[in-house]
C-alpha cells in the first residue's frame, strides 16, 4: 500500500539549508570577461536555489496518495483520525507556495539580468532568498501539520484491500487473538486479561484469505477510540464475513447477556454479511452447557472448534 511511503516533511528551514548549500555548488562558468562570468554565476545560483526548492516542495505535495483513487477503507481511515479536507488545504497550501516560488523567481532573475554591478546583484540576490525564505517559513504550520499526518498515516496497520477478507470480533478477553492464531499461524500477543490488543492484527490463510482481529466493543461510532474506529472500518469495507467469537465461560469478565446484546448489535449493524459464530474456552466449559447455547440460537451457524471453522472459511 502506497500510504507507507510518504515523505518525511522537514521543516522549512532544512529546505532552504539544502537549496542554499546547493546553489553554491554551481558549476564554473568559463567566460573570459569577469564581470559577465560572475554575473552568470550568481544568476546560476539563484536558479538552483530556486529548483532545489521547489523540487523538494514539490516531492512532498506528490507523496501523499491522492484521495480521488484512495480504497475507501483508507479514505475514511484517514478522515476518521486527520479529515481530509484539512489535509487537502494544507496540501494546496504547498501547491500554492510552489506556484508563489515560480514567480519570485521570474521576477528576480530578470532584476538581476538587468543589473551590471556586482554588488547590486549580490543585494538582489540576497533579497530573493530572504523572500522565498520566508514565504516559506510563514507556513511553517503546513509542513508540520503534514508530517504529523505522515506520521499518523505511517502507523495505520498495512491491510490489504484487494483480497477476500473476514474480520474476528467479540468482547475484549474472549478469545479472538488466540482464535487468529489457531487459523493462521500469526503471532499474536495473548493474555490473561482484557484489551490486550492495542492495534489490528492481521493474519492470512494461504495468501487468499485475510484475517482480522478487530478488537473493541463497537461503542457508537462517535465514542470509540482510535482502533476501535479502525476496526469498525475494517468491518464495514472490507469484511465478507464476520466471526464473532462467544466466551460462555464469563472469564473474560463480560456476562452472556452482554456478549448476546453486541452479537445481535452486530447483525443489525451489518445485515448483508454473514457473522458466523465461534465459542472459545470449550476446553472448559461443560458440554451442556455448550447444547443448550446451540440450541438456543439454533438459527446461526456455530463452531467450536477451529479447524472445521479453518475448513468453511478457506476459499476452494
Ligand atoms: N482455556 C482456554 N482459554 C482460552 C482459550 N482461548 C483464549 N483463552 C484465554 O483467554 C485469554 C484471552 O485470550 P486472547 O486471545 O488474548 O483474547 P482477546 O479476545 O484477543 O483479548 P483482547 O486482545 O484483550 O481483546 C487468555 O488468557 C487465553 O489464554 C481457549 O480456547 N481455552
Ligand atoms: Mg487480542
Amino acid at each position: 500500500m502506497m500510504l507507507q511511503q510518504i515523505r518525511v516533511v522537514e521543516k522549512p528551514e532544512v529546505y532552504i539549508r539544502k537549496a542554499l548549500r546547493e546553489s553554491r555548488k554551481g558549476k564554473k562558468v568559463r567566460i573570459r570577461d569577469k564581470r559577465s562570468r560572475q554575473k552568470q554565476e550568481e544568476l546560476q545560483k539563484i536558479r538552483i536555489y530556486k529548483d532545489v526548492l521547489y523540487d523538494e516542495v514539490q516531492k512532498v505535495v506528490k507523496s501523499f496518495p491522492s484521495f480521488e483513487n484512495l480504497d475507501p477503507f483508507y479514505k475514511e481511515l484517514i478522515d476518521s483520525q486527520i479529515r481530509i479536507d484539512d489535509l487537502r488545504k494544507e496540501l494546496s497550501r504547498l501547491s500554492w507556495i510552489r506556484q508563489k516560488l515560480l514567480v519570485l523567481f521570474r521576477d528576480y532573475n530578470s532584476r538581476v539580468r538587468g543589473t551590471e554591478s556586482i554588488i547590486k546583484i549580490k543585494s538582489i540576490q540576497k533579497e530573493f532568498y530572504g523572500r522565498t525564505s520566508s514565504l516559506l517559513k510563514k507556513s511553517e504550520k503546513t509542513f508540520k501539520f503534514l508530517e504529523n499526518s505522515r506520521r499518523t498515516i505511517k502507523n495505520f496497520p498495512s491491510i490489504k484491500t484487494k483480497i477476500k477478507t473476514i474480520c474476528i470480533s467479540g468482547f475484549p478477553n474472549v478469545g479472538k487473538s488466540t482464535l487468529l492464531k489457531k487459523l493462521t499461524g500469526a503471532n499474536v500477543e495473548i493474555q490473561p486479561y482484557a484489551f490486550t490488543t492495542k492495534s489490528l492484527l492481521l493474519g492470512y490463510i494461504e495468501k487468499k484469505l485475510q484475517i482480522i482481529d478487530t478488537p473493541g466493543t463497537l461503542n457508537r461510532y462517535n465514542k470509540m477510540n482510535s482502533i476501535e474506529k479502525q476496526a469498525h472500518l475494517a468491518i464495514k469495507y472490507l469484511a465478507e464475513k464476520v466471526i464473532y467469537v462467544f466466551d460462555l465461560t464469563e472469564t473474560c469478565g463480560y456476562e452472556i447477556e452482554k456478549q448476546i446484546e453486541l452479537f445481535k448489535k452486530l447483525k443489525e449493524e451489518f445485515q448483508e454479511k454473514e457473522i458466523i459464530i465461534f465459542l472459545s474456552k470449550t476446553d472448559i466449559l461443560k458440554p451442556e452447557q455448550v447444547e443448550s447455547f446451540i440450541t438456543y440460537l439454533k438459527d446461526e451457524k456455530i463452531f467450536c472448534d477451529s479447524e472445521p471453522l479453518k475448513a468453511y472459511i478457506t476459499p476452494p
